[in-house]
């Protein structure tokens, strides 16, 4: 039966760092390619419906780790701390794979990033499932920690956000609309990328409730990853709408 081994996790959690540090270098001047990003060359036959897409892309995510933790025998009961996490984990993606795709408005998405996509759903889910079931080891009152608690804390801080800004996204078009708006209410009367603000937060909070290196690496990675997104839809707000709220900043409230 699997077992832990350290040197696994850290070259998996290496990779991800390397990864991460991968697309600053590239989507710092250029954004990925889909959403309001995607070039207008693309061929129509090369994408897939937002719904089917956002679905399929995350679903490794949630069942990677889920089946991991279901499987393993003996099940691990202690510490609490680790189903518990795990479970925070599968939580989030529940809602990115069975809810957020339903309902999303969004345009058809190019197949060759999902298949990307998918590929990485699948090895992230591997790594944080893989650590959290078989390597981390926690006190048994870890869930007291003031590491656990303010990540914790963190984690539901920025899902909240991260939902509803989702939420204020997707009332900005009706059924079969896909143009884009000024999105008004919430994080947004701050900053333009208000989603991936609150997915950050919840990363990060998530890698301090854990304090593993899988987590932190997956949290940099979401940093790299939507990081410079925000920075590009911001842009692209200011060039295509004139009356764009001046003092909303990008990605951090007043700061940038
Ligand atoms: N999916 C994470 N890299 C990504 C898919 C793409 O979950 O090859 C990372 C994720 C993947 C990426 C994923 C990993 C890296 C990949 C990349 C592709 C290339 C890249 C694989 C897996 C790669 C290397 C080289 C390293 C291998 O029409 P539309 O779609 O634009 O409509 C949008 C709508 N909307 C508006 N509607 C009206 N008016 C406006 N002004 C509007 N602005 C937006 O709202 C959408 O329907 C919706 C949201 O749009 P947007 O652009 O704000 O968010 P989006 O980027 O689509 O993300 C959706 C949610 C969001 O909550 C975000 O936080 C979360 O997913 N997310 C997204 C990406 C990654 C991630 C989380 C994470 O890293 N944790």
């Amino acid at each position: 039966s699997m077992q832990c081994f350290p040197g696994l996790v850290l070259a998996l959690s290496s990779v991800l760092g390397a990864l991460a540090l991968l697309q600053l270098s590239l989507y710092l001047r250029v954004p990925s390619r889909y959403g309001k990003h995607e070039e207008r060359l693309c061929r129509p036959r090369g994408r897939l419906p937002a719904r089917c897409a956002w679905f399929l892309q995350e679903l490794p995510s949630f069942l990677v780790p889920a089946l991991l933790l279901a499987l393993r025998s003996p099940p691990r009961l202690e510490p609490l701390g680790c189903r518990l996490l795990c479970c925070l984990f599968c939580w989030h993606y529940f809602y990115r794979t069975f809810i957020y795709p339903f309902f999303t408005r969004g345009r058809p998405f190019p197949l060759q990033l999902l298949f990307f996509g998918m590929l990485f759903c699948i090895y992230n889910g591997f790594l944080q499932g893989y650590y959290l079931i078989y390597c981390a080891e926690y006190p048994n009152d870890w869930c007291t920690d003031i590491r656990f608690t303010s990540g914790l804390l963190l984690f539901l801080l920025g899902m909240g956000i991260n939902i509803h800004s989702d939420l204020l996204l997707r009332q900005l078009r009706k059924p079969g609309e896909i143009t884009y708006k000024i999105p008004q209410g919430g994080l947004f009367t701050y900053v333009s990328g208000a989603n991936y603000f609150g997915e950050i937060v919840e990363w990060f909070g998530f890698a301090i409730a854990t304090w593993s290196l899988p987590a932190f690496a997956f949290a940099f990675f979401t940093l790299c990853c939507i990081g410079p997104r925000a920075y590009h839809h911001h842009r692209y707000y200011l060039k295509t709408f004139t009356d764009y709220p001046k003092s909303r900043k990008a990605l951090i409230p007043f700061v940038f």
